[in-house]
């Protein structure tokens, strides 16, 4: 997450660039290895289904379980019975406050009907979509709240058929806590598959015999892969590069908060990018001490580290409106506001997927679900187009129209025109026969 020349041309503002990735230019472009990999096994099970399935069940994952994949709900019931109670407690709060965000969400969204001309009345209705596939991660961290996100949401939204499909540990089960989660999301039928299988199985409808018309959750660079190229088959919540965080800071702000809530997503992933932009280049000194400092007492240095390293930026910036033109730019996963006026930040910013307002507001509370908001975001700039996973996401706005006898002398004429300058004369015959009706009374 840095400025490119363009970019920088376009900064109106003025402002000096502290650090940026040494190498930006081997930024996260597809693997063609993955892509051959993803596509040679979808066209595999889409043709043999599940008995390729299972194969690379065996071959990728050391499956020994049963035939099917499907955990049964009282295996469910005993692998999450020892979790500990303090973590069945804090994923109940968490499955909780996304779905009751997502419920609040879900009631400001209106189905309306309207008269766009005399006698032409259009309406919008939102429909969820019938079935969906969740892929619930379970690889170097278990990132238990994503079924929060994608299962708990897609109940919100009123999805009526949701399956899921997690990792297989132990030869036949899954995560118990994955398991957990996934439970007080609100999931019904858990089938332990990973990977591009999973999603390939989800799609074809080789688990429960449904195709599911939507596939979301996250995954690694080949599960990525697997919805890229399944997408248009069914559809997808985001395509999810690592994990950013970016950070606006005045002279106010803790430097120790900063760099913390800097470290916190570059955990995730040795090319997970973070960012600040600062109006205070003290601030700045101070944060590349601090995180020097907090690195070496953090456990996950070493990938943190690495982040930071390669994939970290500083700006310093003259004015808050600056650090908004560069901040719309980056238009980063998760932006952080540790400024004396947030107002004017939430008022003013244009790109980001999701808002942490006051340094009260941190990324790791939205990430395991103790605000409500979805952590299913845009990364590497998709927050130009999207915000991400919402219960809107979900949901089809569905438009329909109905025209009275009379309103036919206001639509055909025109139809009939641009029909003909098309050389479309069946769009026009459509038309015109409706004019001829109403001429002959
Ligand atoms: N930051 C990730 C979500 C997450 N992090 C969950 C930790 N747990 C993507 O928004
Ligand atoms: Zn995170």
């Amino acid at each position: 997450m840095h400025l490119t020349p363009a970019d920088k041309n376009r900064v109106t503002g003025t402002f000096s660039v502290v650090r940026e990735p040494a190498r930006p230019d081997v930024a996260a472009q597809s693997d063609p290895a993955v892509i051959a990999t993803v596509s040679s096994m979808l066209l595999d099970i889409e043709q043999n289904g599940l008995v390729a399935v299972r194969r690379y069940a065996e071959q990728l994952d050391g499956w020994t379980g049963g035939e099917d994949f499907e955990i049964p709900a009282d295996q469910v019931g005993a692998l999450t019975a020892s979790l500990p109670q303090d973590l069945r407690d804090a994923l109940d709060a968490g499955a909780e406050r996304t779905r009751r965000f997502a419920g609040m969400q879900r009631a400001h969204l209106t189905d309306f009907e309207d008269e766009v001309v005399p006698g032409v009345v259009c309406g919008q209705k939102y429909v969820p979509v019938g079935n969906v596939g969740a892929y619930l991660p379970a690889g170097r961290f278990p990132l238990l709240a994503s079924a929060f996100m994608t299962i708990g949401v897609a109940r919100a939204a009123g999805v009526p058929n949701i399956v899921s499909a997690t990792p297989p540990s132990n030869h036949g089960t899954a995560h118990p806590a994955v398991l957990y989660a996934a439970r007080a999301s609100g999931a019904e039928r858990i089938f332990a598959l990973g990977g591009v299988q999973a999603l390939a199985a989800m799609a074809f409808g080789l688990l429960d015999g449904v195709a599911s018309d939507m596939i979301v959750g996250a995954g690694n660079a080949f599960v990525a892969e697997a919805k890229r190229q399944l997408y248009g088959k069914v559809g997808i919540d985001v395509l999810a590069g690592p994990s950013e965080v970016a950070v606006i800071a005045d002279e106010t702000a803790s430097a120790t908060m900063v760099a913390a809530d800097l470290l916190a997503q570059a955990e995730h992933g040795p090319s997970s990018p973070a960012c600040l932009v600062t109006t205070s280049a003290e601030l700045a000194d101070a944060v590349e001490l601090e995180i020097a400092r907090q690195l070496e007492g953090l456990a996950t240095r070493e990938i943190a580290g690495a982040a930071w390293r390669d994939w970290g930026s500083v700006y310093v910036a003259d004015s808050a409106k600056t650090a908004i033109e560069i901040m719309d730019l980056l238009a980063p996963e998760h932006l952080e506001i540790l400024a004396a006026d947030t107002d004017f930040y939430l008022d003013n910013l244009r790109n980001y997927g999701s808002l942490f307002l006051g340094e009260w507001s941190t990324v790791a509370y939205a990430d395991k679900g103790m605000s409500g908001t979805n952590h299913v975001l845009p990364t590497a700039r998709g927050a130009r187009y999207t915000a991400g996973l919402s219960v809107t996401g979900y949901l089809k706005q569905l438009t329909y129209q109905k025209a009275t006898r009379e309103a036919t002398q206001i639509q055909a004429g025109p139809v009939v025109t641009i029909s003909d300058f098309e050389g479309m004369p069946g769009h026009r015959d459509s038309a015109q026969l409706r004019l001829d009706l109403i001429a002959r009374g």
